[in-house]
């Protein structure tokens, strides 16, 4: 069998160099907390491909669901001819999603094109131009969701111009903002929209209710609440970015959830449909149905195999309440990284929710971010065997996202390695 060395020297060859990879095994199998890689090496997985095969991966239900439909029909365009597990799936995140009010949704491909298209419909429904995204946030890679995105390298940089109307406030960062109040951090970032873009240009505020790629950011408690407040008061589209963070990623099938936050739109994608390219908009009927017939659409968006898979995918969610899952799962790695921390000054803080924990690496004594070390200690993971991401504005946050099927074995296994890589 081919080698992962052979691979990746074909790779170099015929891959992109700006497609990077974290690590340079090349997947055989994957299933439950584990990779395979063709290798014959067993990797604990801690990434879920980037909090995506929260059911695990090839979770029976998906793999028969996605079976029967590829030999129903693979395509036919809901645009042209429409089928029923696309309204069967909008159905479903219509009746899941936060907010007790007539809801409509729409499918795409990616998690950008989602944010594309809850920007498109913000805008065409109030007929204003601007949106307001906050510091560090994450949201895509094309032309406007790289300019919704905050971070430079590697997005954004040499990538523009970008597109425009996108303006960026404080967010609620309490390691780094001096732990401020979640009220009084919003009204900062509200005093500035007001001052510096006018509440009434505002199609749309678009947040992560916790960051991802900005390094799992979980703002004080009443940040979003306020915000929430002052959009309702201010015509203003309050859009929840819950592509990392939704699917019972963090406890709750939604994040927005731990404060009872109701988003006019929200935007989906990752965790829903088991691995295969599915994204969604759901939100207020009389917003989504402002768009004129034609006005929203792709050639793929929702895919038949791709619904199929979703509906596999929450039922899975609902049959092993992964919701629950993601909790038991946070509690068990948030004692262990606890105790890590606490003999290890380079721990600033350990923070997240449910089964999206990170910790935030720092020179000892200092607030003063640590990439460096951050990196060392992935990279001792990788070389035992666990599959460990970094993320943050600053590089110096090591995030964990298992699948919310690992087993307890694989879960504490890779807790054992993690303890270890600290040193
Ligand atoms: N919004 C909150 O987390 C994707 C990106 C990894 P796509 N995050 C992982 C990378 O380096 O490209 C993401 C997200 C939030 C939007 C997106 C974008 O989703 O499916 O990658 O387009």
């Amino acid at each position: 069998m081919t080698t992962s060395e052979e691979l990746h020297k074909r790779r170099v060859e015929a891959v992109a160099r700006g497609v990077g990879s974290t690590v340079p095994a090349y997947v055989d199998r994957a299933g439950g907390g584990t990779i395979t890689d063709v290798d014959g090496r067993e990797w604990i997985d801690f990434a879920a491909g980037i909090a995506v095969t929260n059911v695990g991966n090839s979770a029976p239900r998906v793999v028969e669901a996605v079976r029967a439909q590829a030999e129903r029909f693979t395509h036919t365009c809901f645009m042209i001819a429409p089928y029923e597990s696309y309204v069967a799936v909008c159905e479903q995140l219509n009746a899941l999603t936060p907010g007790g009010f007539e809801k409509r949704s729409a499918l795409f491909n990616s998690g950008a094109e989602a944010v594309e298209n809850a920007v498109k419909v913000a805008r065409h429904a109030t007929g204003r131009p601007a949106v307001v995204v906050f510091d560090h946030a994450y949201h895509g890679r094309t032309n406007l969701t790289m300019a919704l995105t905050a971070k430079n390298m590697p997005y954004k940089h040499r990538f523009g111009p970008f597109a425009g109307e996108v303006y960026r406030v404080p967010m609620s960062y309490p390691l780094r903002d001096g732990g401020l109040d979640g009220a009084i951090a919003a009204a900062r970032s509200i005093e500035m929209i007001e001052k510096q873009v006018g509440a009434e240009n505002v199609a749309a505020l678009l947040i992560e209710p916790i960051q991802g790629e900005g390094g799992f950011v979980v703002p004080a408690p009443g940040f979003l609440p306020a915000l929430r407040e002052w959009a309702t008061a201010a015509g203003v589209v309050f859009v929840a970015d819950e592509i990392q963070t939704g699917f019972c990623r963090t406890g709750y099938w939604f994040a927005c959830e731990h404060e009872g936050v109701q988003p006019d739109l929200i935007t989906l994608a990752k965790g829903i449909a088991g691995g295969l390219p599915l994204a969604a908009v759901t939100g207020r009927a009389d917003l989504m149905d402002a768009v004129h017939v034609g006005g929203l659409g792709g050639t793929y968006g929702g895919n038949p195999i791709a619904c199929a898979a979703a509906l596999a995918s929450m039922e899975t969610m609902r049959e092993l309440d992964l919701a629950a899952a993601a909790r038991r799962i946070g509690a068990v790695m948030g004692e262990r990284l606890r105790a890590t921390a606490a003999g290890d000054p380079r721990v600033a803080e350990v923070r997240g929710r449910g089964a999206m924990l990170a910790v935030e690496i720092v020179q000892p004594g200092t607030l003063t971010p640590d990439p460096a070390a951050t990196a060392a200690i992935s990279a001792a993971c990788h070389a035992a065997g666990l599959l460990t991401l970094t993320c943050g504005t600053y590089g110096n946050v090591l995030r964990f996202l298992p699948p919310l099927v690992i087993s307890d074995d694989e879960l504490g296994r890779g807790l054992d390695i993690l303890a270890a890589a600290f040193g």
